[in-house]
């Protein structure tokens, strides 16, 4: 029903773009330095989890529940507090419990670049981007010089020995100046994966996915249309309660880019997806009593768009726009033994955001600049009523039921972000940076419409069950940060801290919604259980602050070392309580031996102990560790090369705090036990390209 709104923005798009050009010029880049982007051509991750190569930017990491589910983390916030795009499109996971994060849509083969956004995200970059901004970019091709067409094709193939895990993937592009395509298909499959003291299970996983683009461009008009098909296969989550049967989804881009002149510029993209997720509790793992038996079939269709102008002058740039993005989910639980069981978990949940925003990038002088944003977001939200088995047979389920159904779920929040930053170049080397943000994040849709005690979070991992709450204010978080960005000949450094302070920061705290906890401990005397009474989403105030850098030091002509260090520290204002899952302090060094046409590398990953936990999550502590990792790296021909590596080189035995805890049976780790890291794991890929 608030789809029609969207369609309204995306008819007024149309109806508003001009239909006349003239010359084509170059396109202008601000020279802003405040993304750090990972080339992905250049980057030996042979992870099917696109989502690992966070690990190399300042700042970043990752939660993750299984093999193809690693969900950003920034600064100690993650999920959706994060803004992640791919080519500018957006979407939202299928899975209720994010098993398909938006990352987990971008195959590492086909993608140009991973470009993350450090600190402060300028509002004209996303919606709803109060933890950060991840954009990634694939590969189009390149329109040529002449008319005949030209042929290039890229071919990635790659094997990993901890869960016999490969991957082959073929993109063919076919261009000459007006016109590009490209077909590419990629498959993947891995085993359980192996680690000092057994296997974790469930981690096997296989994929496919298959991709179709066409491009066209005449005088300064550029049309890039863009069809995506994902196949997830049975793939395990060990850190949740159910593992993937399947994943699949229809990804569709449209977008046009207008330069009417060397000074204005118009970008328009329309974009959607289908997605479908099936997942279940009994086919990976030891299956429970048929009883218990629950397979949760659900959707997302997401739709949005975007319109933005870019207006050059001799100063710096007004940019200008606005933005829509809605998606609707749908989540069923039922059990395949007993017909008469089900939840209807999620009924046409909604949630839009309309967006409209104005930023100015501005030159004072040769050492002052600054990026001065505003955006007015409105998000509504709405859904269906809801209804299960267990609400026609225990009076407490009757009662959240009902209680759901009769209230107004119709909800709206108008949000507005502000951000000012600004960098003083002091001489030609170092560059000193302050910036400043208000920026909201409205509740999800489980954080609003979950009626039923459940685990479906967006993937928290906890172990815990939760209700929504439809009186949740959205979040508001007021930043500030400092850095210096410092380069000579030999040294480059970019060190940042940072500040935020949270206001109605969205936290499970202990359920006083009465039938909400007498219908879990029902449910734990009739199964012979012990679940923990329930959480309900509520506005809590937090802080989180920390430090992070990178750095690289040119020690001689071909030697190079590098690395990260990272600090995070998330607490709760309104009580004494840490924030839950947040990234342990670790620092990164590299030593790097780069030549002509071969480089080799040996890189030392150091993890601080977690002992500031969530009571309140259940969280368990984690110990420190460290890692060695090698690899090395060929151009064999100016078509072919080779790499290989070995990941954990001395297989140690460890547990990344941001990993979960195992829920399936398993003999070789208990259930709730923090998971093991992978153990060593060779690998090798070869590239060819013509
Ligand atoms: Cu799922």
């Amino acid at each position: 029903m608030l789809r029609g709104k969207l369609y309204l923005g995306i008819a007024t798009i149309l109806a508003i773009l001009p239909a006349h050009g003239d010359h084509l010029e170059e396109v202008l880049v601000t020279g802003y330095h405040d993304t750090r982007t990972i080339d992905i051509t250049s980057e030996l991750v042979i992870s099917p989890d696109v989502a690992q190569l966070l690990k190399k930017a300042p700042g970043a990491n990752v939660n993750s529940n299984g093999p193809l589910t690693g969900i950003p983390q920034y600064r100690g916030m993650f999920g959706a507090r994060i803004a992640t795009s791919l080519d500018g499109s957006q979407l939202a996971p299928s899975g209720p419990n994010w098993m398909d994060p938006p990352l987990s849509y971008a195959v590492s083969g086909q993608l140009e670049s991973l470009e993350i956004y450090r600190g402060i995200v300028p509002v004209s970059v996303a919606q709803e981007s109060i933890g950060g901004a991840i954009d990634m970019k694939s590969n189009h091709g390149s329109f040529t010089k002449g008319k005949d067409f030209e042929l290039a094709g890229r071919m990635i193939g790659s094997a990993q020995s901890v869960n016999d895990g490969y991957q082959l993937n073929t993109s063919l592009y076919a261009s000459n100046d007006q016109h590009r395509v490209k077909l590419a298909a990629m498959t993947e499959d891995g085993s359980n994966a192996e680690f000092d003291g057994g296997t974790i299970k469930p981690t096997k996983y296989e994929r496919q996915r298959y991709d179709i683009g066409y491009g066209f461009r005449t005088g300064n008009h550029t049309i890039q249309l863009d069809y995506g098909y994902n196949d997830t296969g049975d793939s395990g989550t060990p850190a949740l309660p159910m593992d993937i049967e399947y994943i699949e989804g229809d990804l569709y881009n449209l977008e046009y880019n207008y330069e009417i002149d060397s000074d204005i510029e118009i970008d328009v993209s329309l974009y959607g997806s289908d997605l479908d997720h099936r997942m279940d509790n009994y086919h990976l793992r030891k299956a429970p009593p048929v009883d218990r038996w629950r397979r949760n079939t659900a959707s997302s269709d997401n739709l949005g768009f975007k319109l933005q102008t870019t207006l050059h002058d001799g100063r710096g740039a007004w940019l200008f726009g606005f933005d829509g993005f809605g998606s609707e989910h749908d989540s069923d639980i039922d059990n395949p033994n007993n017909p008469m069981f089900f939840v209807k978990n999620f009924n046409s949940a909604e949630r839009e955001v309309f967006g409209i925003f104005l930023e100015r990038r501005q030159d004072f002088g040769e050492h002052w600049s600054g990026e001065f944003g505003i955006r007015y977001n409105r998000v509504e939200m709405d859904a269906n009523e809801v209804d299960g088995t267990p609400a026609m047979m225990m009076p407490p389920a009757q009662m959240l039921r009902d209680t759901f159904n009769n209230a107004d779920r119709d909800i709206d929040d108008n949000n507005v972000d502000l951000v000012a930053k600004a960098w003083y170049k002091a001489s030609e080397t170092s560059s000193w940076y302050a910036g400043v943000a208000q920026k909201h994040r409205s509740p999800s849709y489980q954080e609003r419409y979950l009626w039923l005690p459940l685990e479906a979070t967006a993937g928290l991992a906890d172990g815990r069950v939760y209700t929504g709450n439809l009186n949740l204010d959205p979040e508001v978080s007021r930043q500030i940060e400092f850095g210096l960005d410092y380069s000579n000949n030999t040294l480059t450094i970019s060190p940042r801290i940072f500040y935020s302070y949270v206001d109605d920061y969205i936290q499970g705290t202990p359920s006083e919604v009465a039938p909400a906890v007498m219908f879990v401990r029902m449910m734990n005397a009739m199964n012979g259980t012990n679940m923990p009474d329930p959480l309900q989403f509520n506005n809590v105030d937090a802080e989180l602050y920390g430090f992070d850098m990178d750095w690289t030091w040119q020690l001689a002509d071909f030697w190079q070392v590098s690395g990260l260090l990272n600090y995070v520290r998330g607490k709760r204002d309104d009580t004494n309580d840490n924030l839950y899952r947040i990234a342990p302090a670790n620092a990164t060094f590299r030593l790097n031996y780069i030549a002509a046409n071969w480089n080799a590398g040996v890189e030392s990953v150091l993890y601080a102990k977690q002992n500031d936990v969530s009571k309140t999550n259940g969280e368990q502590k984690t110990s420190g560790y460290g890692l060695v990792n090698l690899s090395a790296a060929w151009q064999a021909t100016s078509q072919l090369q080779l790499a290989a590596g070995v990941d954990n080189l001395l297989d140690k035995k460890y547990r990344d705090h941001l990993g979960g805890y195992n829920r399936a049976a398993n003999s070789d780790i208990a259930r709730g036990e923090r998971l093991p890291g992978y153990g060593a794991n060779a690998f090798a890929r070869v590239v060819y390209e013509f």
